[in-house]
């Protein structure tokens, strides 16, 4: 049985990195095995074009165009360098948004032309696409406010992210843009609010992934 590909999607602290870690550690404890990613990054090149897109401090002048092509650049590394031979070693791969990020933050957020878009991002990951896509929606406030809350934690270089300097109108145009994308694709794109309880969200989460991997061999633990 193929394993799955599974992709988290949202807007700005609404909760991906605590659910991708919780779901982890219940697959492992189940047997399977998991691999877990983030985007843009997760190779050697794409951590450092992380840095470029988020914290270096010669980024102010970037295009968008220049943004979307980095983070397929990214995308392109990931997809070749770990997530096609992880999946063909049986893992399964979570990944901290993809290319629907990029739809929803370049096409609708930065206003890019959304065939464009669409274009770049099949060169980036050809047929390699999500089996499930898990899309965290919280309010506008909500993101923001558990943004500054982490703020004082960051360490120095992580304090300013050029991309969360862009202004509200930009965050209510990507929330838009991820409702578009789970309207075109109901049956791969599942959305929950993802405002309450913590341990709710995640049993909200089994439901939605156990079907995936529930005739998956398992490795004794
Ligand atoms: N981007 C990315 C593009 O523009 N185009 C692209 O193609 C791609 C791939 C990535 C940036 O790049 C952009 C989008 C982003 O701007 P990032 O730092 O990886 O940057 O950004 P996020 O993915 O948004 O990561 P965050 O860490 O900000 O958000 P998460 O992972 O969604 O949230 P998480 O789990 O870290 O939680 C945030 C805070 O909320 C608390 C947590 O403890 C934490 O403090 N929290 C909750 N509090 C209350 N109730 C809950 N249910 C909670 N769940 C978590």
């Amino acid at each position: 049985m193929k394993v799955p590909f599974i992709t988290f999607e949202g807007t700005e602290g609404s909760g991906k990195t605590t659910q991708i870690s919780l779901l982890a550690d219940r697959l492992r404890s189940m047997g399977h095995r998991v691999r877990t990613l983030r985007e843009p990054g997760g190779t050697p090149i794409g951590e450092e074009i992380r840095h470029t897109l988020k914290h270096s401090p010669a980024n102010h002048a970037m295009t968008a165009e220049a943004e979307l092509l980095l983070m397929n650049a990214s995308r392109a590394q990931l997809v070749r360098e770990v997530i096609r031979p992880a999946l063909a070693a049986g893992e399964i791969v979570l990944c901290d948004r993809y290319y629907d990020s990029t739809t929803a933050y370049q096409g609708y957020g930065r206003e890019l032309d959304l065939q464009m878009v669409r274009n770049i991002v099949d060169v980036a990951v050809g047929e390699t696409r999500p089996d499930l896509t898990l899309l965290f929606v919280v309010s506008q406030g909500v993101s923001e406010a558990r943004r500054l809350a982490r703020q004082p934690t960051l360490p120095l270089p992580f304090k300013r992210d050029r991309i969360e300097e862009a202004g509200q109108s930009f965050f209510v145009r990507v929330a838009k843009g991820y409702q578009a994308i789970a309207a075109a694709e109901p049956q791969r794109v599942r959305q929950f609010d993802a405002t309450g309880d913590v341990a709710k969200i995640q049993a909200a989460i089994w439901d939605l992934v156990q079907p995936l991997v529930k005739r998956l061999k398992t490795q004794a633990v």
